[in-house]
């Protein structure tokens, strides 16, 4: 059975999102409010098709992509920042490279257990998360 992300989760644990956002040139105001978030994550993927919105009382993001098709991600209401992304399989690990002006800038899913997990990479910072289904 390969891989499937499919559901509805809820972040639980949320480890150097500060150094991430830093990283990302998020503004002092900003960090203070997205810190204390605890966003959701509805993923609905049908093979190698991805819907992934992530919620907050503060603001969302939602990304549709396949898996190794280059897509332009605006990153809106993020840093704002246009990249070049692309997702690949690493085994089960669901790898995004995101080109452009930040060096090193990506992320990757894996399924753990019943948990989500999602390393959020950005220059020489790492935040990592972790999702339990709702
Ligand atoms: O996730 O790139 O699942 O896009 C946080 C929203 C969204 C809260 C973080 C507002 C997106 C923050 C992380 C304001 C600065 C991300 C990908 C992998 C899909």
């Amino acid at each position: 059975m390969p891989v499937d992300f499919s559901g509805t989760w809820n972040l639980v644990s949320n480890d150097n999102f500060e150094g991430y956002m830093v990283a990302l040139g998020i503004d002092f105001a900003t960090r203070k409010i997205a810190k204390m978030l605890k966003p959701q994550k509805v993923i609905k993927q049908d093979g190698d098709s991805f819907y992934i919105h992530t919620t907050s009382t503060f603001r969302d993001y939602l990304l549709e992509f396949k898996v190794g098709e280059e897509f332009e991600e605006d990153n809106k209401g993020l840093d704002n920042r246009k990249c070049k992304s692309l997702v690949t399989w690493e085994n089960d690990k669901l790898v995004c490279v995101q080109t452009g002006e930040k060096k090193n800038r990506g992320w990757t899913h894996w399924l753990e257990g019943d948990d989500l997990h999602l390393e959020l990479r950005c220059e020489n910072q790492v935040c990592k998360q972790v999702f339990k289904r709702a």
